[in-house]
Formats: structure tokens, sequence, C-alpha cells
């Protein structure tokens, strides 16, 4: 087995070690490949935590020192094609990477109680932040008479995105997901927990390689099965990395990802007679003329201003984090210089 069995590597000109990729992570431990083949790695302490390089995610690719009867160490993590980031989740302002270096997002939603237009906005706004290609896939299209209404309902709130009805248990659907499993090319399965992601990793697997479990009955809601982010090798050589189902996805940085996912929206801004308009009672608003024309949907608009919001306040709270920590290092050091 080669490195290059699991995607392009980075270029690694005058960097340290040897390359390899992050398949999954366990606390400190990292499970990893390289040219020696499957092994663990950890972090070397020095680089990572002086604020040097960016704590790697699984997909990452990094620099690493082997050692053959042991733990290797990793030294610095590469620069990433693409990241899936969201807010962690948590009362301190932190972004937290859930996967790097995929070329398509993978969003999930089983066609139950689970399917939800506004969380496939939530995630097509990261995903398209991701700097890959989003695309949809609905689970679970033997439990439905009517996989066409939610198709219908899903391609509604995702201009330009590919929307695909699937089984898991029936392997219906599953032979149009084919163009995206290209060797050395990775996806990257999201959703909530008992969508159904492991059951398709396993189905276009052809075994099973993640473990799945039942559905609460009262509910429809998962029980959490997959518990560490998990990136497989499938025979034909695509690479897929499995996700456990989050709780929640709150935004990150989006203003790209906005952009592309909300582009029949912003189309409307900056057409308003005030330059600040706030969409509310002034004349001449652009945005409550599309409305009233019937050319955008008033839900949709304020489930958009609620994602803008969300993402721009979280880029305030990180901005005032680092503010406030260059002022204590600041300060830390004309005590030092006083004494
Ligand atoms: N009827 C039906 N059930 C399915 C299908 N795919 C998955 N399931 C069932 O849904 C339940 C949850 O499946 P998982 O694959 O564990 O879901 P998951 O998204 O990986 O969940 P987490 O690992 O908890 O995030 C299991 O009982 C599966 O058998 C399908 O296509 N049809
Ligand atoms: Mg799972």
């Amino acid at each position: 087995m080669y490195l290059q069995d699991y995607g392009t590597v980075p270029n690694m000109e005058n960097m340290p070690g040897i390359p390899a990729r992050i398949t999954a992570q366990h606390k400190e431990r990292y499970e990893i490949v390289c040219q020696h083949g499957l092994t663990h790695a950890r972090l070397k302490t020095k680089e990572y935590y002086g604020g040097r390089s960016l704590f790697p995610t699984v997909g990452d690719y990094v620099a690493m020192n082997y050692i053959p009867n042991g733990d290797s160490q990793i030294l610095a993590t590469l620069p990433r094609r693409t990241c899936f980031c969201r807010r962690e989740p948590g009362p301190i302002p932190r972004d937290q990477a859930v996967a790097a270096n995929f070329d398509w997002v993978f969003i999930l939603q089983s066609m139950n109680q689970n399917f939800s237009p506004a969380r496939l906005e939530r995630y097509l706004t990261l995903a398209w932040q991701s700097g890959a290609t989003p695309v949809i896939v609905l689970t679970k299209a033997d439990l439905t008479e009517s996989p066409g209404e939610y198709l219908t309902r899903a391609e509604a709130v995702a201009p330009g995105v590919d929307v695909h009805a699937v089984s898991a248990r029936t392997a219906l659907g599953l032979a149009e997901l084919q163009p995206y499993l290209q060797p050395g090319k990775t996806l990257v399965f999201l959703g909530s927990s008992g969508v159904g992601k492991s059951s398709l990793v396993n189905a276009l697997a052809g075994e099973e390689i993640m473990t799945v479990s039942g559905i609460r009955e009262s509910d429809g809601r998962g029980r959490h099965t997959t518990t560490h982010r998990q990136l497989t090798r499938l025979s034909g050589g695509a690479l897929i990395i499995d996700t456990p189902g989050m709780r929640e996805l709150g935004m990150a940085e989006a203003e790209d990802g906005l952009a592309e996912a909300f582009s029949d929206v912003e189309q409307f801004l900056g057409q308003c007679r005030f330059r600040d308009c706030r969409h509310e009672k002034e004349p001449g608003c652009a945005i409550k003329a599309a409305i009233a024309a019937g050319a955008l949907d008033p839900a949709r608009w304020e489930r958009y201003r609620k994602l803008r919001d969300e993402a721009q306040s979280h880029e305030e709270a990180l901005r005032r984090k680092k503010e406030w920590s260059k002022n204590v290092a600041l300060s830390r050091k004309a005590r030092g210089a006083k004494k």
C-alpha cells in the first residue's frame, strides 16, 4: 500500500520528516497512513502548543517523524485544500475542524421525521464554506412512498446542488453515487445521528466496515453509534470520512458559504435605496419588494438572516478573544520588562 492510494500528497519541499495522512483521532493519539503502512502517532508538543501549527483533524496531511517500534511524532499540519469547520459546542468561542482535504461533502438526511430544509441550509452553508462541493443524499428511500416530494423540498433550498435519494437497505439509487467514488477522491459524510451515514459507507463498500445500530422508535433519533471520525479506503480507491452525528452545527465563519448557499437571496442585497437599509420599514427596500413580488420566500430570507447573524457574532467573539489574548500577552511582557 502507498500513501498515494490515500489521495494527492501535498508538496513537502523544505519540510522535515515524511508525509502521512490522518485516518482517525482518539484523543491525543492519531491513526495515520504513511509509506510504511497504517500506524499510530502523537503530536510533537513543542511544535503544536507553541501555536505554530493548526491541530490536525481527520483527512489532514502532516509531516511526521517515523518511529518504527512506537508512536510516530507529528511535526506539522500541511496546508489544507478544504476544511469543514463548525463553532465548537460550549461557551468558549472556538472553531472546530471536523474534517479536511475532501472533494465532496455528502449531507445526509433521512426521509422521515429527520428531514429538515432549515437544517439542510445550515449544513449547505458550511459545506460551501469548506471549499468543496456539497451533495445532498436523502436516505432510507425504502421507507417512503413519496421520495419525489422530499427531493423537491430539498432542491428548493439547495440551488445548484445535486440531490440523490438512496436506500442502503435495498441499494436503490446507489448507482447514482458511483461518479463520486473515484480513486484518490475523498468524501466526507455529515448528518444527524441515525440518518444512515455508516450504513451507506457499508453499502458502498460492500462489507461491514462501520458499526450500525437502530434508531429510537419513539422519536426517530439516532443512538450516536459512531463515536469518532474515520477515514476508510474503499477497494475501488475512493476515500470516505464517516463522522459521528452532530447534535449542534453552530455557524463558524461563513461569508463565502452564505454567498453560495443563498445566491438566490443575496442577489437582492445592495439594491435598496439606502445603503444601510435594515430591510424593515425603510422605503425603497429591495428585499421587501422581492418578497411582495413573490420573488423571495420570506421564511427563507429569515433563515438566511439568522445564519448570517450567527456567523457574524461568532466572528466578532473570536476577534474579541484574540484581542484580549494579545493584550494579556503585552501586559505580561511589560510587567516582565519592569522587573
Ligand atoms: N429502512 C432503512 N433503514 C436504514 C437505512 N440506512 C440505515 N438504516 C438504519 O438506520 C439506523 C441508523 O443507521 P446508522 O448507519 O448507524 O446511522 P449513522 O448516521 O451512522 O448514525 P451515528 O453513527 O449515530 O451518527 C440503523 O438501524 C440502520 O439499519 C435504509 O436505507 N433504510
Ligand atoms: Mg455512524
